[in-house]
């Protein structure tokens, strides 16, 4: 039967200075180059070579090599011979190589990030972490097996639709093995049998199922599919899946299982500080942690293919997915074959998650190529191969600001989605509103989504007097108290995301702040700090009691009367100075209190069970350290 054997451990790895040191996986080498500005990190090949003992193999199996994200490019050989290569930095990958094994074995893979004209990619706002930065695997499989030759999949393939009170799954298995047939079981979640079948393309039901139903009940079902010769099981695959429905209606916004669903959430980047891409399962935990703390009910996996862990806990935990590639800031036109490449794989690899809703065909194309014939054409080979591949769910794209509605590209795929900082990188908070109103006035049958928006925050900087472009907490909480309000003027929206969940590198961004960040998070790039918007959003988003008051890291305060905001969604806030209480309000989410300030003094807001508390204090002078040396405006050396 199917094993797998890590390999993970001890890679002699030839770096970026020419010497060789012992590493693990997961591992990138720009870990640190690639978070600290200049545009300057190493990009180039890199080598990772190992042995490995051939593993035991009996009956004729097959041993597979598995690669679940080297970035960028991928050139592997064993024991001398070349076995392929790979290009695209986010998906999986392998090949058979039972042929080429011996009773010990050298594997040497050499990996690119160089700049090239082909593979995505190339320009962005975040850092291209080259490296090995995911599993590699041998998977040992029956001689007679399932298809693992295509596209990264695992030759399974389920369709489940909501029929009345069932569940209609059509399971599909892909295999080449002669006088066998297909028997597939479907499990609840506590592995009992609810339906089988038999067949390569089988439609089984569901009496009375249970549907996924987001972050409320994300029930999950399991498809088992064994192939059988003359009574003898040769192999056997599972998938998770869990059966809903969806729609998005361009009046009204997103449906899951026939009820309005409002989705609103954040994009997530998936590097931490310190170890950009390298990030192992508990980097990932900790993420969804967050995520589901904030009360955001879907995400969007930007720029690339995730992690397929990171698409199971999204699975568990019923958040709604935008999925994409790396079709990003710039069209090549070398680069079709790869944007191709790269839609199937991660269509194929991730086609039996329940939380993915749509396919995400490009991002901000326009910011540096103008409309074109190859660019246009590009949308479209993507967008029909989205629907060729996946007929049941829908394809959308992320424009750039600049991008005039009317524009052809933004009008190829089924929905649509805007990048839009109106009131972080130009002035005027209110243009949502008109922008908003305009586009579905102009286009009232075209869904309209927010893909992106938000603004800039290092939890060291703060004013009494925040302003556009000072990267303060407070101009943060300001944007974004502005932003949800006005999402709940434009309810017809079929989804809002907020850039972003975490801080970001992005090497080549040099705008103030902190030179190689992007500080749009809501929660800082080592996941420490929660900033105060987070609390907005919590107030928002979240049921789970709480109460913050903000500006706690504005401590210094060069007035006698301070304005002190306090986040909650409990209906009432009470207010104590040094244990005197001051005042109590009522009201929704955000309170705003006028305290004064004489020396130190002690806060504390109790709202229902719930207290939070800080100290501040009188200065004379303000404190330098809360001052952004340099002005932030949108210039980036990527565009
Ligand atoms: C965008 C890009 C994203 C950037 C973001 C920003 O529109 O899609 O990759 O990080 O703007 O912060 O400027």
């Amino acid at each position: 039967m199917r094993r797998e054997i890590a390999i993970n451990e001890s890679w002699a790895f030839l770096g970026p200075d020419g010497q060789e040191q012992t590493v693990n996986l997961p591992h990138t080498w720009n870990g640190a180059d690639g978070q600290d500005g200049g545009n300057d990190y190493w990009r180039g090949t890199c080598t990772y070579s190992r042995t490995f003992p051939a593993p035991e193999t009996a009956d004729g199996e097959r041993a597979y090599l598995e690669f679940r994200g080297v970035n960028a490019s991928a050139a592997v050989e064993l024991n001398g011979t070349a076995v392929g290569t790979h290009d695209g930095g986010y998906s999986t990958f392998r090949w058979d190589v039972t042929n080429l094994l011996k009773p010990e074995n050298a594997l040497t893979v050499r990996v690119d990030n160089s700049v090239n004209d082909r593979v995505y990619p190339q320009k962005a706002d975040f850092t291209f972490y080259g490296g090995i930065y995911r599993d590699v695997l041998l998977r040992v499989v029956p001689a007679e097996h399932f298809d693992l030759d295509t596209f990264g999949g695992e030759g399974l393939k389920v369709t489940p639709t909501v029929q009345g009170k069932d569940g209609a799954v059509r399971v599909e298995t892909f295999h080449g093995v002669a006088g066998a047939e297909v028997r597939v079981h479907l499990l609840d979640a506590d592995g009992n049998a609810v339906a089988e079948g038999t067949g390569t393309d089988v439609t089984l039901t569901i009496p009375d199922v249970r549907l996924w139903d987001g972050v409320k009940d994300p029930y999950l079902y399991a498809a088992e599919a064994a192939l059988v010769r003359d009574g003898v099981e040769l192999d056997k695959v599972s998938a998770r899946f869990g059966v809903r429905s969806f729609r998005v209606d361009p009046d009204k916004g997103f449906f899951l299982n026939g009820r309005l669903y409002p989705l609103h959430g954040v994009s997530r980047h998936q590097d931490w500080k310190g170890i950009g891409n390298a990030i192992t399962k508990e980097h990932h935990r900790r993420d969804m942690e967050l995520i589901r703390e904030i009360g955001a009910n879907t995400i969007r996996l930007a720029h690339y293919q995730h992690d397929q862990y990171f698409y199971d806990l999204c699975d568990e935990y019923g958040m709604v997915v935008w999925a994409e590639i790396p079709y990003i800031s710039e069209h090549m036109p070398n680069g079709r074959e790869n944007a191709v490449s790269q839609m199937k794989e991660l269509i194929t690899q991730n086609y039996n998650h329940p939380c993915i809703v749509c396919w995400g065909v490009s991002n901000e194309i326009t910011i540096s190529t103008k409309d074109n014939k190859d660019m246009l054409d590009n949308h479209r080979v993507l967008n029909n191969l989205c629907h060729e591949l996946d007929p049941t769910r829908f394809t959308t794209l992320a424009c750039y600001a600049i991008c005039a509605p009317f524009n052809p590209v933004a009008h190829i795929t089924d929905v649509v989605s805007w990048n839009l900082y109106l009131g972080w990188y130009v002035p005027g908070l209110f243009l949502n509103d008109l922008w908003m109103n305009f586009f579905h006035f102009r286009y009232p049958k075209r869904a309209l989504g927010y893909s992106e928006y938000g603004c800039e925050a290092m939890p060291n900087l703060h004013s009494s007097h925040p302003r556009r472009g000072d990267h303060t907490e407070e101009y943060q909480c300001i944007y974004n108290e502005y932003m949800l309000k006005c999402f709940e003027r434009h309810p017809f929206l079929w989804a809002t995301h907020l850039w972003n969940m975490f801080d970001f590198a992005a090497d080549a961004r040099d705008q103030g702040g902190e030179p190689g960040m992007n500080h749009k998070g809501v929660v800082t790039f080592d996941r420490k700090i929660k900033k105060d918007s987070f609390y907005l959003y919590k107030a928002w988003w979240s049921g789970e009691p709480f109460v913050h008051i903000c500006g706690s890291r504005y401590r210094d305060r060069p007035e006698h009367l301070t304005e002190v905001k306090v986040y909650t969604n409990q209906p009432k806030v009470a207010l104590y100075l040094n244990g005197e209480r001051i005042e109590e309000k009522t009201g929704e989410k955000v309170f705003a209190f006028q305290v004064p300030l004489h020396g130190e003094t002690k806060l504390e807001a109790r709202a229902g069970e719930c207290s939070d508390a800080c100290t501040l204090r009188y200065v004379e002078t303000p404190n330098p350290a809360y001052t952004l040396p340099k002005k932030s405006g949108k210039s980036a050396n990527w565009v």
